[in-house]
């Protein structure tokens, strides 16, 4: 059978922070749309493009007039998001200070650090909290408008897609205001972090209403099942609801909420396609280590470099050889320093132990760079998934290929199985993998890449939208249209 996702049951409306483009002003102070391609959009924006569907997300800009229009996209616009015309599009208006204070605020500085089992990084401010109260209100007002706009057809009851942990609160009341209007309708939410255990997540005081509003869904996602489990067990006991933990179930308010793992993918296709055109980067006479990364602490840059310090003074055979490539979209100092010690220790005329990016490179240039890459190193402390992993093997095309690390403390870590698992925390232990990732056996390489690779060609990104569509009761294959057409 030929799955491919055509659309959604009845209609779809997405709701994220962000919508999947971003509005400027150009010179002429008009609005122009600027494309984001990121998996996500990639494969959520065809289902409401082409079914009957709607995107309910901020702008990337505060709009003074509540009636300026949003714009066309660009006629050489090529992105998924092309095809979403404006009429399909809701921009959420929220004052400049209450935004601030809710994204700077109760999500990066509290929710971020949270859920990543980072406490003593959190800040809890009353102020900020009320600010995310705000603004999830808007979403979920702005969302209602949505669903009362859309044509209902008998049998068919509407999705709605809630993602991420900006809007853990919007869910419940999106619920009650339908059921008071009558509007029946699906509600899912998907956290693209992780949960954390109950210890951590008690820690928030604000925690049970966080809780209700995420329980105001049918249907609540998470990337694997220990972030699962940890919301079922906060459930249990932040708010005293019956649970099953065999089948994740929760019961609240007379309804029950079924709680399931969805780990996401890639556009797997698209990332081979790119490592086939992209030219090569690197010269063939030194191995390059990659890291990837957004600078973040979560990210554990400086223990990846304590790492390759270690396996530079310990296999001294990998000095001139072997060097440490880390793109990094800059945001923090400690780093920086510490890749400079380093490179002051071991650097030679014709050889620097670290290479380091700062910024963001081109997505053909990045396929080039998981290419022609010995090893990936993906050491997270911890992460809700972590694409690059994926993107990674995607990309490995050359025969024999190279070798994947990936963090325990990762998605990724969990479903990449034929990756070397290393804890960051342990760095003596952390540089003997990547010695071992090393000098690994070609046959050993081609084994363990292949069944990755097969694993993430499988599970891309599509196979994540139809699996939520499909947990939803809400998926339309090719098959199914064919017939209906
Ligand atoms: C959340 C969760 C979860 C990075 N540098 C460059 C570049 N990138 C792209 C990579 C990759 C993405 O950024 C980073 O992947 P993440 O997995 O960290 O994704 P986020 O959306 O930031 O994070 C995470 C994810 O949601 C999905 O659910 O996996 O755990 O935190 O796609 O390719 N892209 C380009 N140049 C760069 O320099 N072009």
């Amino acid at each position: 059978m030929n799955v491919d996702v055509v659309a959604s049951t009845g209609s779809m409306i997405v709701v994220s922070n962000r919508l999947p483009f971003v509005l400027q002003r150009n010179k002429e102070g008009n609005l122009v749309r600027k494309a984001s391609a990121g998996g996500l959009v990639t494969a959520v924006a065809p289902v409401v493009i082409n079914g009957n569907g709607l995107w309910v997300g901020w702008p990337g800009i505060h709009l003074d007039d509540p009636n300026e229009p949003i714009p066309e996209s660009d006629p050489s616009d090529i992105t998924p998001t092309a095809g979403l015309k404006s009429e399909k599009v809701i921009a959420v208006r929220i004052d400049p200070i209450i935004f601030d204070s809710y994204y700077n605020g109760c999500c990066n500085a509290t929710f971020w650090p949270l859920f990543h089992s980072m406490p003593d990084r959190a800040t809890f401010k009353g102020e900020h909290w009320k600010s995310y109260v705000k603004a999830n209100k808007e979403f979920a007002d702005c969302t209602l408008k949505a669903l009362k706009s859309l044509p209902r057809h008998a049998g068919e009851f509407p999705l709605i897609w809630v993602h991420d942990y900006h809007l853990m609160l919007a869910a419940n009341w999106i619920r009650q205001a339908a059921d008071d209007l009558g509007l029946q309708c699906k509600l899912g939410f998907f956290l693209h972090i992780p949960f954390p255990p109950w210890d951590i997540f008690r820690l928030f005081p604000w925690s049970d209403e966080i809780l209700q509003g995420m329980l105001g869904c049918d249907m609540v996602g998470f990337h694997i099942a220990d972030y699962c489990l940890n919301f079922v067990d906060c459930c249990q006991r932040n708010l005293g609801c019956r649970v099953d933990r065999k089948n994740l179930l929760v019961e609240q308010g007379g309804r029950t909420v079924r709680v399931r793992p969805l780990p996401i993918g890639i556009p797997f296709e698209r990332f081979v396609e790119l490592a086939e055109k992209a030219p090569r980067v690197f010269g063939t006479t030194q191995k390059i280590v990659l890291g990837v990364d957004r600078l973040d602490y979560t990210k554990g840059l400086v223990h990846r470099l304590r790492a390759f310090e270690k396996l530079l003074e310990n296999h001294p055979e990998h000095i001139g050889k072997v060097s440490l490539l880390q793109i990094a979209v800059p945001s923090r100092t400690d780093v920086k320093d510490w890749s400079a010690e380093l490179t002051g220790r071991f650097t030679t005329p014709n050889w620097s132990p670290i290479r380091y990016i700062y910024g963001c490179v081109s997505q053909d240039e990045l396929a080039a760079f998981y290419r022609d890459s010995a090893v990936g190193l993906v050491t997270p402390l911890r992460d809700g998934m972590n694409l690059v992993a994926k993107e990674f093997v995607a990309c490995q095309i050359n025969i024999p290929p190279g070798v994947l690390i990936v963090s325990p403390f990762a998605g990724a870590g969990e479903t990449m199985h034929e990756a070397l698992i290393s804890n960051p925390y342990e760095i003596d232990d952390a540089s003997e993998v990547i010695h071992r990732a090393l000098t690994m056996p070609e046959d050993e390489r081609i084994l363990r890449m292949n069944y990755l690779r097969r694993r993430e060609k499988l599970n891309d990104v599509n196979y994540w939208t139809k699996s939520f569509l499909a947990a939803m009761g809400s998926l339309v294959t090719q098959e199914d249209h064919d017939d209906i057409g």
